[in-house]
């Protein structure tokens, strides 16, 4: 161990010191270099912690001299430490500032906002067109049971659709009458069910059939029922309305054609076709070489419905219909193929941005 510095060798040693501490911390350029400068100042093994160790072993006079001098030295080196930090922390949080600066005068980027499906836009204008006429909006399950989706509908027991073949039952222990609605004309039972005449009501759903898929078929489709009983309801008020609905969906131009169609629920029974889009009556791949695109089947409702519900039909007539709003969604929008609506390609949606 050499032996302690003299005091003259101390206070050399402070001034080389507080020189070369001044220089370090004014050539810090990161809050990193300032503790780097104070380790290498005022570390364990730095000059300035020999000196004040020595301190001790000087005569009292030079210690007091000496001490007094190292007091100096280090209050100036302190200081300047302490200033050289807090410019470079301002200097550091001015830059981060002026990183993350919002310029408020920038044009701001503008939120892709989606669009409807199709689908949704058709149904809305269904349900608009028919509300102005007067009708409600009402809705129902899809999990349906044999008596609403057929015995009240007077579908009888051997009707070819009652199979497993065309509906899809549900394995439900218990409940060997539950299945997937084939159409929304259950919803006729239900409504009539459950208030008196009059009854003008429309009803959009999914329904579910043991379908083979083709371009205008699809196993789930989407259907609006509709049912107007009241007194006095003639079969040219079902022809009126359902003809100034499709114009009005479809455009004026188009040409509607009803023709006589049976279901078991209506007596007389009809169907609307319209012209096809694709190829204008000629036949094509879409309408199945017809020329016509079936829209929907109507007719008066059933006596025998009417009765299921204890409606008297001596009273009280009525008109219903069940149309296809994915094949109307076609029609309206010029699609090809009803498969291209359940695709969810981002390049066939985007095209109906802003619409409905
Ligand atoms: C008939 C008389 C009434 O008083 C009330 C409603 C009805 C309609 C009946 N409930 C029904 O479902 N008839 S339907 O089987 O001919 O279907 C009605 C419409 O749904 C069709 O005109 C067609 O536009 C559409 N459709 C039928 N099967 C389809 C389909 N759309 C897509 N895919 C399928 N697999």
């Amino acid at each position: 161990m050499s032996a302690p510095p003299s005091s003259d060798e101390s206070l050399a040693t402070l001034d080389r010191e507080l020189a070369r501490g001044l220089d370090l911390v004014a050539r810090a350029s990161s809050v990193e270099d300032v503790e780097d400068a104070q380790t290498s100042l005022f570390g364990r093994k730095a000059p300035f912690a020999v000196v004040e160790r020595a301190l001790g072993s000087l005569p009292e006079d030079e210690r007091r001299r000496v001490g007094q001098r190292t007091n100096e030295v280090r209050a100036r080196l302190k200081a300047a430490i302490t200033e050289r930090r807090q410019a470079l922390e301002s200097e550091r949080e001015t830059a981060v500032l002026e990183l993350d600066r919002i310029d408020v005068t920038l044009p701001g980027r503008r939120l892709r906002a989606g669009s409807l499906h199709p689908l949704t836009i058709v149904q809305q204008e269904i349900v608009e067109i028919f509300t102005r006429m007067g009708y409600r909006v009402v809705e129902g399950p899809e999990v349906e049971d044999e008596w609403h989706n057929f015995d009240a509908l007077n579908i009888q027991p051997d009707h070819p659709a009652r199979t497993m073949m065309d509906t899809t039952y549900l394995s439900v222990p218990g409940h060997p009458e539950l299945l997937l609605r084939a159409h929304t004309s259950p919803m006729q039972i239900r409504t009539m069910q459950a208030e008196p005449p009059p009854v003008y009501v429309v009803v959009p759903g999914r329904v579910f059939r043991n379908e083979a898929i083709t371009a205008k078929n699809m196993p789930v489709f989407h259907q609006v029922e509709g049912l107007a009983v009241d007194k006095g309801i003639r079969f040219s008020d079902l022809k009126g309305t359902v003809e100034s609905f499709l114009r009005e969906l479809l455009g004026a131009d188009l040409r509607v054609r009803m023709t006589p169609s049976f279901f078991p629920f209506v007596e007389p029974g009809a169907q609307f076709d319209v012209s096809c889009f694709v190829c204008g009556g000629s036949g094509c791949k879409t309408c199945a070489f017809v020329g016509w695109i079936e829209t929907m089947g109507a007719g008066m409702v059933h006596p025998r419905v009417l009765e299921n519900v204890g409606y008297n039909p001596e009273r009280y007539t009525g008109f219903a219909f069940g149309m296809g709003y994915d094949r109307l969604a076609m029609i309206r929008f010029g699609i090809p193929d009803i498969r291209i609506l359940w695709e969810s390609d981002v390049r066939f949606l985007e095209q109906f941005e802003g619409v409905g």
